[in-house]
């Protein structure tokens, strides 16, 4: 294969036994086009691709490496853990102090299960909200991606947003008849939803600051409605916050909102990615009462042979350790935001219509001259120019998501220096746009 470089030898290996080349779809590339980068190693806010050649990662796992790659506290917490053993399926003190410590920063929750990812947490959330009410229909919006449990696989975000197809073929119309797909932040859409069908809605699920349309924030009056009409109606407002929680702030979007809308909690909590610091380990939480609904105590069945793993619980606690230190969330948080505010300049003064936004660790720009409020807009932002910037930061050192409809994330690691560099290229990319 001579001419070909090592990325372009592992994709085609990659394609003749997985499909697409790739275990998860956006990967591929097939949005942006091109050759995904195969990665060898990484190291705080860089990685190495299989050239040899360093990035500057604004992925992070798509958002788990909160610390960067490779923190030594993680490292040595993981390799003690490994020595001791990695799968039990049988219970450790770990799984105990690793909910201990996620209820202790998130105030809604009482008690929380472990499982092993954001898919299976979403999918044992909207289980048990229809258990414990004793109703069939979940409302989902528009954009917002919950993972790929059937029900919940309409009008998504994240890689069906990428490939133009919000829903997924093999979920057949009866699995997803109990599922309403209303507009993000469409206040007449919600209300008439509860007016018409409050009686029979088990739950409302929502990103609150939706990362898979890539950033758009649930407006307060939205948000604070939301919750009204769920508390009226007994239905359950369940935050998936697999990619805000821990993230965006260390009580998660759920203590943004508690911020802005007096006594604001969500009645449960799908959780992800930093909990387990970059191992398989997502979480599902809420209150006691509905919590003790699920099997063994209640009528409800959720069960994993990986879940609670002692490796992933071990990662988990050790990151939450760090972005527990005083002053974290307020260095991050500064970061993505001369991050972000740089961008903008860069982008004002090349004459490009650029909007973007950032919360703690997390941010999303649009090639729009404003920022979105919801899918339909979300989806008028120029694809051909966002490759056109994908490529050209990506020839520059610098990686960001290889899709329009995905959100950044910025790292603990991420120095001034990666800061200004992303700048300086993106000023180069800007000008050529
Ligand atoms: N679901 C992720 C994007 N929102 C992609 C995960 C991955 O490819 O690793």
């Amino acid at each position: 294969m001579a001419g070909m470089d090592h990325n372009d030898v592992l994709f085609s290996r990659a394609r003749a036994v997985i499909p697409g080349g790739v275990n998860s779809p956006v990967r591929a590339f097939r949005a942006v086009g091109g050759t995904p980068r195969f990665v060898q190693r990484a190291q705080g806010p860089h990685f190495w691709d299989a050239d040899g050649r360093r990035y500057i990662d604004y992925i992070g796992s798509w958002g788990p490496m909160i610390l960067g790659h490779g923190h030594p506290a993680v490292l040595e917490a993981v390799q003690k853990a490994a020595l001791d053993g990695f799968s039990f399926g049988a219970p450790t003190e770990r799984e105990i102090e690793l909910a201990e410590a996620i209820i202790a920063l998130v105030p809604s929750l009482e008690m929380v299960r472990l499982v092993s990812s954001g898919t299976e947490a979403g999918m044992s959330a909207i289980r048990l909200a229809r258990g414990a009410t004793g109703r069939k229909t979940i409302v989902k919006f528009e954009g917002c991606y919950h993972g790929h449990a059937d029900a919940l696989l309409v009008k998504a975000g994240s890689g069906l947003a990428t490939f133009g197809n919000p829903t997924s073929a093999g979920v057949p119309p009866e699995v997803v008849q109990h599922t309403m797909v209303l507009e993000y932040n469409n206040l007449a859409q919600i209300e008439a939803a509860f007016a018409e069908h409050g009686a029979d809605i088990a739950c409302v699920i929502i990103e609150p600051i939706a990362g898979n349309m890539n950033f758009v924030r649930a407006s307060v009056p939205f948000m604070a409605r939301c919750r009204e009409l769920c508390s009226r109606h007994g239905a359950l407002l369940v935050f998936d916050e697999v990619m805000t929680g821990f993230r965006v702030a260390l009580g998660g979007a759920q203590s943004v909102y508690a911020g802005l809308i007096p006594g604001f909690e969500p009645d449960m909590t799908v959780m992800g990615k930093v909990i387990g610091g970059g191992m398989p380990l997502a979480a599902f939480g809420g209150k006691r009462a509905v919590m003790e609904q699920l099997a063994p105590l209640g009528p409800v069945y959720q069960a994993g042979t990986l879940s609670g793993n002692p490796v992933a619980t071990a990662c988990g606690l050790a990151t939450l350790a760090e972005i527990r230190k005083p002053g974290f969330f307020d260095a991050l948080s500064a970061k993505t935001r001369a991050l972000v505010n740089g961008l903008t300049a860069e982008a004002e003064s090349a004459g490009v219509p650029f909007a973007a936004d950032c919360e703690g660790g997390m941010f999303g720009f649009f090639l729009l001259p404003g920022l979105p409020q919801n899918y339909a807009a979300v989806m008028k932002s120029d694809g051909a120019r966002f490759n056109t910037l994908f490529h050209g930061l990506l020839d520059r050192g610098v990686y960001i998501a290889p899709a329009l409809y995905e959100a950044g994330f910025v790292s603990a690691a991420h120095t001034d220096e990666d800061i200004a560099a992303t700048l300086a290229a993106a000023r180069e990319v800007f000008a050529a746009l």
